[in-house]
């Protein structure tokens, strides 16, 4: 046998639409140590500062402005200033990392002060901008539209005070007490919404810690719907801070984002999203007393890909002609598929390849092209 000598290697994903970006799992702990990261893709956003604009918006900006054309004004707040942000996903769980020039979740307390922080991840759960909010509503730019639902951690009066859901789908009292009800019950119904109607809740892996236990197949859980400066709660949505306070890591399990109306989980693999990630906090700590955020441009098209980076690797022939092509464990279930020409390339399925993460090949003179599609 004589060696392959030009079999060539095309190691990348193909997702069923060519705009998504196939976002692969990652491991990852809260526990205040970032190496985790290291290989999540990162996104950043300006260092905040005088005359410092973010798409003509000040980076650092009051919350004072709610129209979708407004120009809020500049404010100095370090600690509200993101400069990095990251988001990923396992098979049950999304995690986003914010970094920030100053301290993430400082506030005061004193006799008379009780500062808030928010690290807020609100997200179009549905990639559709006709339902959800626009996020100028909330005092957010440079805005963006269709957010439906929030994970998000709320510190006050100089520590953690909870981590929760929280859903934009009422535009008015009627529709929002109509969805309390459904959210009592474990669903989440994806309607028009506005800044101004919100239910949150904290998710319980107990029947019995919350005030509303959930219907099956979710009764092993329970929630507790919650309001900002509220009684402190650990629930399943967490937060861990770097030692310097500069980072922060978050996680948000699929299940606490509920279920619609027919039983599906809002949040699962293979669904299509939009996600803003935002900084903001009370005055207390700004130089000149107000509140200020920071809003990162959106992570468009974010497809929660099934599978972690394949790492699809080709052996060198072996002293039996023959060459291996393995991928990693986790990507099981993954095709391999082969082409005999780039130019105009005619993928077809390696039969068993779904059931593997290895493939032996006898070596030929023959080119041939592989990839790894899901
Ligand atoms: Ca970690
Ligand atoms: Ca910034
Ligand atoms: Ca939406």
């Amino acid at each position: 046998m004589r060696p392959a000598r030009s079999t060539v290697l095309c190691a990348f994903l193909s997702a069923s639409i060519p705009v998504v970006f196939a976002a692969n799992t990652h491991n990852i702990v809260i526990d205040g140590d970032f190496s985790d990261w290291a290989t999540v893709p990162s996104h950043y956003d300006p260092v905040g500062g005088p005359g410092v604009l973010h798409n003509g918006i000040p980076d650092t900006h009051d919350t004072d402005h709610s129209g979708p054309n407004d120009v809020p004004v500049y404010v100095h707040h370090p600690d509200i200033d993101l400069i990095e942000y990251k988001f990923t996903h396992d098979t049950s769980n999304l995690y986003a990392y914010f970094r920030a020039t100053g301290v993430i979740g400082n506030t005061i307390s004193n006799s008379t002060q009780h500062g808030r922080y928010y690290v807020i991840v609100t997200i179009d759960v549905d990639n559709n901008t006709n339902t959800g909010y626009g996020l100028h509503e909330g005092g957010y730019y440079p805005t963006s539209y269709g957010y439906d639902m929030n994970m998000e951690f709320e510190f006050f009066n100089g520590g953690p005070n909870k981590g929760n859901y929280l859903n934009h789908g009422a535009t008015n009292q009627a529709q929002l007490d109509a969805a309390f009800q459904d959210q009592t019950n474990g669903i989440v119904r994806l309607l028009p919404g506005s800044y101004y109607f919100y239910p949150e809740w904290v998710w319980f892996d107990s029947p019995t810690t919350g005030t509303n236990r959930l219907p099956f197949p979710d009764d092993f859980a329970s929630i507790t719907f919650v309001k900002d400066k509220g009684p402190r709660y650990q629930g399943i949505v967490r937060i861990a801070l770097s030692p310097d306070g500069h980072q922060a890591e978050m996680v948000a399990p699929f299940r606490g984002f509920m279920r619609n109306p027919s039983g599906s989980p809002i949040v699962a693999l293979r669904k299509t999203m939009k996600i803003s990630m935002s900084l903001e906090a009370s005055g207390e700590l700004a130089p000149d007393g107000t509140w200020a955020s920071d809003t990162a441009d959106p992570i468009e098209n974010y497809y929660l890909n099934p599978y972690p980076e394949p790492g699809l690797q080709i052996s060198k022939v072996s002293p039996n002609g023959n060459v291996t092509l393995s991928w990693v464990t986790g990507a099981i279930g993954m095709q391999l598929q082969r082409s005999w020409s780039l130019t105009s390339p005619d993928w077809q399925p390696v039969s068993g390849s779904t059931e593997t993460n290895q493939i032996i090949f006898a070596a030929s003179e023959t080119n041939a092209f592989f990839r790894l599609a899901e």
